[in-house]
């Protein structure tokens, strides 16, 4: 028993002494696991760039205005309150602390209760109204932990399908038909929208009028297991006619290798990679992860979570579990030379 004591005590001297690195070690490790690919676009709902969310932008001051001044104010009475009852006399006759009560404790409440619910009522019904029927379709369905992208053309065809970053064109209203292929997510770009659940075996939409171009940040807000908070995407905004000629490319097949270690690249590709991905022009049709015929051109990998680079490349194909663990995407045995050729191809899907 003593020795046990002992045991404890020192445990904890050890945990005081070590408290400050490991503090230290976690901000450190907060830091880094915040990567580059994260803080490269904003996420916040205090600087809207489209019509909604200019809407629920002035919502969140109306309601925290209201805070402030009716905390003051309850803390001023309270004060008030305090110090008139040391006095011997009451302040106030019994009819006119009546009407204090009456006023400040039932009318005002009420009132300031229903402005602020019919206010979040009304606005609550202006951005989740119908897109007007000229929106640009596009569909998204979440997967555990990436988000897969596909733009619709007037007749309801896929004309592109993409993954993580979804473009937009300034000034034209975007409907967005939210899906899921596993469990409950929700898409939420706080710069551009509110929240919206993509629930299994159901079909949500919400819409938006993009008003700036700009990188938006987007992250799945409805707990969905282990890698939840690595479930960010990317929304660009851009000129519609730039928006256009992107999208035109992102509906073309794959380009087809030209050098000798880029087909062999492809080759590896479709024999390892292939049963998952998808890269049109090529025999890799699997549907179990994100299209990859345009990857070279994304700005992150794995649903934002590193900077869509080389190194970042061979990283997560050499080991997507350490940087994802529990995610759908296996560890691939390839020798050097196969890893060096498939990058290599993989660069050229732009
Ligand atoms: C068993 C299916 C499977 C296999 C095999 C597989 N992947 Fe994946 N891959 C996935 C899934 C699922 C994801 C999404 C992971 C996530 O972000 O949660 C993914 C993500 C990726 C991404 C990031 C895509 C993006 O848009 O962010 C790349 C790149 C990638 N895989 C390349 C490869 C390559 C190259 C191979 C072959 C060496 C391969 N994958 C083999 C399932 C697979
Ligand atoms: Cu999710």
């Amino acid at each position: 028993m003593r020795q046990k004591n002992r045991n404890s005590a020192s445990f904890i001297s050890t945990a005081r002494r070590a408290w400050p690195d490991g503090c230290a070690l976690t901000a450190c490790c907060l830091w880094s696991g915040v990567t580059e690919a994260q803080r490269s676009a904003s996420q916040s709902a205090l600087q809207p760039a489209s019509t909604q969310a200019q809407g629920i932008e002035l919502l969140w001051w109306i309601m925290l205005w209201s805070g402030v001044v009716i905390f003051l104010a309850v803390m001023a009475l309270l004060i008030w309150a305090l110090w008139s009852g040391r006095q011997r006399e009451s302040p106030l006759s019994l009819t006119a602390s009546k009407n204090l009560v009456l006023t400040a404790g039932v009318a005002i409440p009420a009132l300031t209760l229903v402005i602020l619910v019919g206010g979040s009522l009304f606005l609550g019904r202006s951005v989740a109204s119908a897109p007007p029927p000229d929106a640009m379709q596009v569909r998204i369905t979440g997967w555990m932990w990436w988000w897969e992208i596909e733009y619709l053309d007037s007749a309801g065809n896929i004309t592109a399908t993409t993954a993580n970053e979804m473009h937009v064109p300034v000034g034209r209203p975007v409907a967005v038909e939210l899906a899921s292929g596993d469990v409950i997510h929700s898409f939420w770009v706080p710069q551009l929208q509110g929240k919206t659940d993509m629930v299994p075996g159901k079909v949500n939409s919400s819409w938006f009028v993009a008003t700036e171009a700009g990188e938006y940040r987007g992250q799945c807000a409805e707990f969905c297991g282990l890698q939840h908070a690595l479930m960010a995407f990317v929304v660009v905004a851009r000129p519609e006619a730039e928006f256009d000629a992107w999208l035109a490319h992102q509906a073309e097949p794959a380009a087809a290798p030209v050098t000798a270690a880029t087909q062999q690249g492809r080759d590896v590709f479709e024999q390892s990679c292939g049963h998952c991905h998808r890269v049109r022009g090529t025999d890799a049709t699997g549907n179990i992860g994100p299209d990859l015929t345009h990857i070279a051109s994304r700005r992150t990998l794995a649903a934002a979570t590193l900077v869509n680079n080389r190194g970042h490349l061979a990283g997560w194909i050499g080991d997507p579990q350490r940087i994802k663990p529990g995610n759908a995407m296996p560890r691939s045995l390839l020798t050097p030379q196969e890893l060096h050729n498939l990058l290599t191809y993989l660069e050229t899907l732009e």
